[in-house]
């Protein structure tokens, strides 16, 4: 049987896929509970990191080392860049950046690390799986990418800072993580984001408000995913 981890970075972010599958074993590692059930033909082992970029390596790594996760899905919220993009919409991501690496004094570009790659992207037979969810419930999907650091970002200038250097669409604090753990131990993954709020002046009134909705947007789209994976 094949297992697929599920990450959120905040416990928010997976509650409402708790109170969905409602049974399951508890395993502790690394200061995370992993939430241990099945679903269909699969293992699902479900986990908060908590917030940041190392956090959710630990919590990736974990999954792919002692679960032997043959998917990795990360479900939670985003601050959204593009003006297109609205509290509540999802977004799944092309690929993942760290806006917050910088070793240009060496002459390389930013979020480049030598031997890494600059922007890394996400499984292409998931996201077609997750397009095929969306297109069945007339979900209009936003595609692109996303660019991780460890700020929570509510600044205009600073949202246009990364909009201008990286081309994302939007911005959080893990997704990176996930793409650079699963992608070294070749576990394919994909990063589902529901908007919380625009990672302006207002994000962190927006983010209050919306967090517990735009975390179940993102983790009922989680479902559909499952039921789309034969
Ligand atoms: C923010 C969460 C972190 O895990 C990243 C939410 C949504 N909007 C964002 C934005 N900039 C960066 N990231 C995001 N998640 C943690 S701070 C609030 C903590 O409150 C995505 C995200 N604009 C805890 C209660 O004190």
């Amino acid at each position: 049987m094949k297992t697929i981890g599920i990450i959120g970075a905040m416990r928010e972010e997976i509650t409402p896929l708790l109170d969905f599958f409602k049974e399951y074993n508890e395993i502790q590692i690394g200061g995370n509970i992993f939430y241990v059930t099945t679903y269909k033909n699969y293992n699902i082992v479900i986990a908060y990191s908590k917030i940041g970029k190392i956090h959710a390596s630990l919590t990736c790594s974990t999954m792919g080392l002692h679960f032997n996760a043959d998917y990795i899905i990360f479900t939670g919220v985003a601050g959204g860049l593009s003006n297109d993009l609205k509290v509540g919409d999802i977004v799944l991501a092309s690929s993942l950046c760290q806006y917050d690496v910088d070793i240009s004094a060496f002459g390389h570009p930013l979020g480049f690390i030598p031997e890494s790659k600059l922007y890394i992207d996400t499984d292409s037979n998931l996201n077609e799986i997750a397009k095929r969810a969306a297109n069945k419930q007339n979900i209009e999907l936003k595609y692109g990418i996303i660019a991780s650091g460890d700020s929570f970002i509510s600044d205009k200038d600073k949202k246009q800072w990364i909009i201008d250097n990286f081309k994302a669409c939007a911005v959080e604090m893990e997704g990176a993580s996930i793409a650079v753990v699963s992608s070294l131990l070749n576990i394919p993954f994909c990063i589902i984001r529901a908007i919380s709020d625009s990672a302006d002046d207002n994000a962190d009134v927006s983010f209050d408000e919306f967090l517990e909705d735009s975390a179940k947007k993102s983790a009922s789209f989680i479902i559909s995913i499952l039921d789309e994976m034969e």
